[in-house]
């Protein structure tokens, strides 16, 4: 299938008028609660704010996409994590080990005339940039470039927050609630569900009709331990509903996605829009502004108080907007916060912007000369990642009708509760770099017409050892990011965890008759193990040491984490609340303790709803 050009080109006069605009009048006004950052994390809360009455001023360093149709369309998903007009390019190591980081097959570098390339024989003179990690500086965050598929994390997840925290509020049960009201479902499921929350929840049509993807399907779900003829009802399994024992509950499921059944992408990004366009709430939203700076009040020995924001209003501020342009230096203002000021600016943004004002490590802070309100040693600490890796082989014909919409839990020996979420169909996905290509519908192929995939990724990894840290005090610089990725001496039961959900697929593939008549095997795997499925060669050691190195990721979370009262390491109290300050909080993918699941962008969602909750009940 071709490409959408048509779609995406009927656009682009949309996208330039509304560039043209001027910036919002904000400098030296007062709010109730000034929010900063737009994505899942931020949106909600500003919007449920500002309807409950809050005077609330939102601060969005990107402009506004929603109706580029890359982003309008969910399907043109990584059109729109290429678009220039809405993505950040952020570059992360996965580890500091030199050796290991040049080994990785797409490393990104930037060539002598500032262009990229990606691989490991850049041209002469080439620098390099590491390992590329897409984010989306627009309204409405990474969720409009997003995949869109949802997933209520393991009960697991939520308890242990409630358990380390003390605070029953974040059990699972009690979380669950939060789903209900934002969602609207427009899929038949026998588990409670909300039908009249601001976002839209699609069950995608998992292509059983289409004979090839049909075999595959029931073999993987034979694998599961069911029968081929419990297969269509497998896939039409609801994975945001209560069955009791979820967390075990493995095989095919349907995938829920934040779309219409339309194909329009629905997110958090569209509910604030429409919120500020209905023009009967006290909200202010300010596009092309970049948060520099939280505002602290001192009075005599009380815990300092953030009581604003200063800000840079401008085209592009931040280093990662491909747009960047150091000599534009921007409209500098501040605005003020009489109740509030909540960060929200993504895992990556929202410590940075902490350490700016001063909230973070001493030492890194002091290396920048930046006076320190707050010694807190946690922020930017404790980054943790989904793990990500996939099984791609060729069939021996071309995969007919190729879907990607076939999820699908594991269990492997190596996790407690299901622990290697994965997708498969035709299509190879196999990281991110710039200008990484599409999946379908619109895609274009790597490997050609035969290609199949399983993508894995992998739940509730061992090591928490990612970093941000400050490359400079210049808040328009990007951090340093390291990842460090399998850090933990028992992190290889991670790897061997991958190892077997891939070994999984293989044992479904092998399954499939090369005698029969136009059969799609034998399947040739390319990754991780060369060779016909069924009959490898490589070691697990081999296919482990081709997994640490070439594993990739896009949830990262926790640079701002909960955790308990006496856990220094611990950012915000279970109520999001800074430590050691007054009126500042932090709600996005970096409040979690632990990367949430197999995809946090729906528990972010959920947090913005809880957060809304304690600000305007008070509980
Ligand atoms: C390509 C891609 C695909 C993904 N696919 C999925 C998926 O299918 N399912 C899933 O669950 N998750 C997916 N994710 C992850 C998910 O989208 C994120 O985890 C989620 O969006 C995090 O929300 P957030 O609010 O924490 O941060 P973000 O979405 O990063 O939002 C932060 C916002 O703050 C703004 N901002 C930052 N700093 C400042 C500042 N100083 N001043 C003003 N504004 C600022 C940014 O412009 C941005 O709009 C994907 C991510 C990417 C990049
Ligand atoms: C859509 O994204 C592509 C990059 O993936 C870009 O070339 C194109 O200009 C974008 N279209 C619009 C209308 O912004
Ligand atoms: C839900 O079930 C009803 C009744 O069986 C059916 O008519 C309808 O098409 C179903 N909706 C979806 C989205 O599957
Ligand atoms: C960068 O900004 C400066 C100052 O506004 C302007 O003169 C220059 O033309 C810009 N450069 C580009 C490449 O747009
Ligand atoms: C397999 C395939 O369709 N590849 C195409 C991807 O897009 C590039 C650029 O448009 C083409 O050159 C390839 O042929």
């Amino acid at each position: 299938m071709a490409p959408k050009l048509h779609l995406v080109a009927a656009c682009l006069s949309l996208a330039v008028s509304a560039a043209a605009g001027a910036f919002a009048d904000i400098n030296k006004k007062a709010y109730d609660y000034i929010v900063v950052g737009t994505g899942p994390g931020g949106a909600p809360l500003a919007a449920n704010l500002a309807r409950a009455g809050h005077s609330v001023l939102v601060l969005e360093a990107g402009d506004d996409q929603t109706e580029n149709l890359n982003v309008s369309q969910w399907f043109n998903f990584n059109a729109a994590g290429n678009d220039p007009a809405t993505r950040w390019d952020f570059f992360v190591k996965h580890s500091n080990d030199e050796e290991q980081e040049a080994r990785y097959i797409h490393r990104t570098w930037r060539k002598t005339d500032g262009s990229f390339c990606v691989g490991l024989d850049p041209p002469a003179g080439a620098k390099p940039l590491g390992v590329y990690y897409p984010r989306a500086g627009t309204l409405g965050g990474c969720a409009m470039h997003n995949g869109c598929l949802t997933m209520n994390p393991n009960d697991l997840d939520w308890n242990d927050i409630a358990a380390t925290t003390g605070d029953d509020s974040w059990s699972a049960d009690n979380m669950r609630k939060y789903l209900v009201k934002l969602e609207r479902i427009h899929y038949n499921s026998t588990y409670k569900h909300g039908t009249d929350g601001w976002l839209d929840m699609t069950m995608l049509d998992p292509g059983y009709n289409k004979p090839d993807m049909r075999q595959l399907q029931e073999l993987a779900a034979e694998a599961a331990g069911y029968s081929k003829a419990d297969t269509p009802a497998l896939l039409q399994r609801d994975m945001n509903g209560d069955q009791e024992n979820r967390d075990n509950l493995i095989g095919p499921f349907g995938g829920v996605s934040h779309i219409h059944p339309n194909n329009r992408r629905s997110s958090p990004g569209y509910y604030l829009r429409d919120t500020v366009a209905e023009k009967k709430y006290p909200i202010t939203l300010s596009l092309d502004t970049l948060a520099t700076k939280i505002i602290f009040e001192k009075k005599g020995s009380r815990q300092p108080k953030a009581v604003g924001i200063e800000f840079l209003q401008g085209k592009s501020m931040y280093s990662a907007d491909p747009r960047y342009n150091a000599s534009n230096p921007g409209i500098p203002g501040v605005a003020y916060a009489s109740k509030e000021v909540i960060i929200s600016g993504g895992t990556f943004n929202s410590p940075q912007l902490l350490m700016l004002s001063g909230i973070g490590p001493a030492k890194q802070l002091k290396k920048h000369k930046i006076p320190v309100v707050v010694d807190l040693p946690g922020v930017g600490q404790s980054v943790s990642d989904n793990y990500e890796a996939g099984i791609i082989a060729l069939a021996n014909r071309p995969v007919a009708d190729p879907s990607i919409i076939f999820p699908s839990f594991w269990k492997t020996t190596q996790g407690k509760i299901r622990d290697i979420y994965m997708w498969c169909g035709g299509f190879a996905f196999e990281g991110f770099w710039p200008g990484f290509p599409n999946l379908p519908p619109t895609f274009n192929s790597t490997y050609g017409p035969r290609e199949y995939e399983c993508a894995l990724v992998h739940m509730n990894p061992r090591s928490h050892a990612g970093t941000v840290t400050l490359r400079s005090a210049n808040p328009r610089d990007m951090t340093d990011i390291n990842l460090n990725f399998f850090a933990t001496p028992d992190s290889h039961k991670d790897i061997r965890a991958i190892l077997e959900g891939i070994q999984w697929v293989r044992s479904w593939l092998s399954e499939v008759d090369p005698t029969a008549e136009n059969s799609l095997a034998p399947f040739n795997e390319l990754h991780p193990c060369k060779g016909v499925i069924g009959k490898q060669t490589c070691s697990d050691e081999e296919q482990m040491t081709y997994l640490k190195e070439q594993a990739y990721s896009h949830h990262a979370s926790s640079s701002c984490r909960i955790g308990a009262d006496g856990d220094e390491m611990a950012v915000l109290d279970s109520k999001f609340r800074v430590r050691g300050v007054k009126g500042l909080r932090v709600v996005d993918a970096s409040s979690f303790p632990k990367v949430p699941g197999a995809f946090p962008v729906l528990p972010t969602m959920m947090l913005s709803e809880k957060a809304s909750e304690i600000l305007i009940k008070g509980f």
